[in-house]
């Protein structure tokens, strides 16, 4: 265990809390210091790595880039932190990310109450002392009477367990468990499994040291080009001249970004008016490319077009016509899995180091000691690069051990699939909150957005608590039925659960409940409910004060 930078000292001694966070990515940063520093209490951040980054700190693979736009991939409840900071391009690379996380960190003076190097291996709720005791890998349990999830969406490595794995006598890696010293894939030969937003950074940077790369395609994917590029001091000057103006764009967007989808629908142009906005866009380059029609997501017909255009870039790029069509053979509406955008990446098919296997057609038999076995033979590898994804939203969550009321774990309560209310709050575990948890726009939407956004409606929430001698809220099961269902019913009106094998469905991981688990409805519209049941006086939630007998009496039925 170490706390903050440099030391390896107990904090205080000190067993209690007002709240302990558990994460230091966005997230619990953020979190840490509203209840540290708005509202005084006395909270504590417990974080698995020895740094700050969340799954920006695990995510070191090859070619690790943010996909949204740097400027808009930052806290924006500072000014001074936005006007301090430089992004040197257009998406962010992995490593300047952490420098940005470090520098508000000690900017914020977070990590003194930051434990490094532990891992939460309990969460229980003691509903007589109505706190939480947590405990972690160091035997050391703490308590407090807020418990605030803060572990990411995409954190909880996903590795498949193909027959045979561990006899492979080669050196295999999952791209967000990334060894920190990184890997020397000179003269290699290298297999990568996975062909998702992270698999398709990877391809053309581990090509250009690999002596071959083979990549086994499961499901083939779309890809926008990033068009990244440095940015320019113009822009620089732009971006923080114009800071309130970007911060409401963000707000008033679907998905968080700082650029709004086009009003227009794809039938309302003619066909040879929409290739050229298509041209356009490709040029433009990433997720701005889903922003050309409004309804995209909402009219098969309409995405078809998008298809279409974007199958027909990968026939222009890719020569070697079977692994063009192989590219292209993609089974799914554009934009129903998360699409990925890249540099280089279908262009990297055109190096002779490079080879595609189709795995629908020749599935994995086996992992060998000497490579991958296909149906169609032994590919003979030195390196395996799991890029295999997560166990998306709520993997992390449920590895933490947390037990609620009545001895209930969080994992059966959640067996059929999560059930929260706005994502932030589960029945049966009062005073716990999960930022950006399952039935929040979260990964649908621009990240740091979604996480001020939960966060610092927490943090108002928590400080209503403690101005009225409020000691606990928790959703009633009928506020949680009812918005698992408004959750269903607003992705059942778009095209993303089309996508049958995506991880926002759970489906990338065996024996994973099918339930589409972020929030479909956009971020500006969740924002606005939020805030709504909050001036409501947390309509849908029981807050409780203990009566002289402790028993709980609730104070806004
Ligand atoms: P993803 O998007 O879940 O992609 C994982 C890829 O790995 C995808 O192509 C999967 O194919 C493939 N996969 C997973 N398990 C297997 C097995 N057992 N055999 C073969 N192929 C497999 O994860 P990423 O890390 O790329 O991206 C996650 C998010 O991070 C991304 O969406 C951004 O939000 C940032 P499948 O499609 O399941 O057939």
């Amino acid at each position: 265990m170490t706390i903050g930078s440099t030391s390896a000292a107990k904090r205080d001694g000190a067993a209690q809390y007002d709240a302990v966070i558990i994460g230091a990515g966005f997230s619990g940063m953020y979190q840490l210091h509203l209840l540290r520093d708005r509202l005084g209490l006395n909270a504590r951040v417990i974080e698995r790595g020895d740094g700050v980054g969340g799954t920006w700190y695990w995510n070191r693979y090859p070619g690790a880039r943010c996909d949204s736009e740097s400027h808009s991939y930052s806290y924006y409840f500072s000014d001074e932190l936005l006007k301090e900071w430089e992004w040197s391009e257009r998406y962010p690379q992995q490593p300047e990310i952490v420098r940005y996380l470090n520098f508000v960190a000690d900017k914020l003076d977070l990590k003194r109450d930051i434990q490094f190097d532990t891992t939460v291996t309990g969460a229980v709720y003691d509903e007589k002392a109505n706190l939480w005791r947590v405990s972690t890998d160091d035997g050391e349990t703490v308590s407090a009477k807020y418990l605030i999830t803060a572990v990411g969406c995409l954190s909880s490595a996903n590795v498949p367990d193909i027959p045979g794995r561990d006899t492979f006598k080669g050196k295999w890696y999952h791209t967000g468990q990334w060894p920190h010293e990184g890997v020397d894939f000179t003269g290699k030969r290298v297999g990568q499994i996975g062909t998702g937003s992270t698999g398709i950074q990877a391809v053309p940077v581990i090509a250009e040291t690999a002596k071959h790369l083979t990549v086994f395609q499961r499901t083939a994917n779309y890809s926008i080009p990033a068009q990244n590029h440095p940015l320019s001091a113009e822009f620089k000057a732009w971006a923080k001249e114009n800071i309130d103006e970007i911060r409401q764009t963000m707000r008033a967007s679907t998905n968080g970004h700082p650029f709004l989808i086009n009003e227009r629908k794809v039938f309302d142009v003619s066909a040879e008016e929409r290739r050229k906005i298509y041209e356009k866009a490709w040029e433009v380059g990433g997720l701005r490319f889903r922003a050309s029609f409004n309804d995209l997501l909402l009219d098969k017909a309409a995405n078809d077009t998008a298809a279409d255009f974007l199958k027909s870039k990968i026939g222009e790029i890719v020569k070697d016509p079977v692994t063009a069509k192989n590219l292209a053979a993609i089974d799914h509406p554009f934009a129903t899995k998360r699409p990925p955008i890249d540099t280089g990446y279908f262009e990297a098919y055109n190096r002779d180091n490079v080879s595609l296997v189709n795995l629908r057609d020749t599935p994995i038999v086996e992992i060998t000691e000497n490579g991958v076995k296909t149906t169609d033979g032994e590919y003979e590898l030195d390196i395996i690069v799991f890029a295999t994804g997560f166990d998306a939203m709520t993997g992390s969550l449920l590895k933490l051990g947390i037990v609620g009321r009545d001895g209930v774990t969080l994992n059966k309560a959640w067996e059929a699939g999560p059930r929260t209310y706005l994502g932030i709050q589960a029945a049966g575990f009062p005073n716990m909150f999960t930022i950006t948890g399952p039935g929040s726009p979260s990964v649908l939407c621009n990240m740091p957005v979604a996480i001020e956004q939960h966060v610092e409606w927490v943090a108002d929430c928590i400080e209503t608590m403690e101005k009225d001698g409020i000691d606990r809220i928790e959703p009633t099961e009928e506020a949680v039925t009812g918005w698992v269902d408004h959750v269903n019913e607003v992705a059942n009106a778009t095209l993303l659960p089309q996508a049958g094998h995506s991880w926002y469905l759970g489906a990338n991981v065996p024996g994973k409940p099918r339930v589409f688990m972020p929030y479909a409805g956009g971020m500006a519209r969740f924002r606005g409910i939020c805030d709504e049941v909050a001036e409501k006086g947390y309509e849908g939630f029981v807050l409780s004060r203990d009566n002289a007998d402790s028993q709980a009496e609730a104070v806004n039925a």
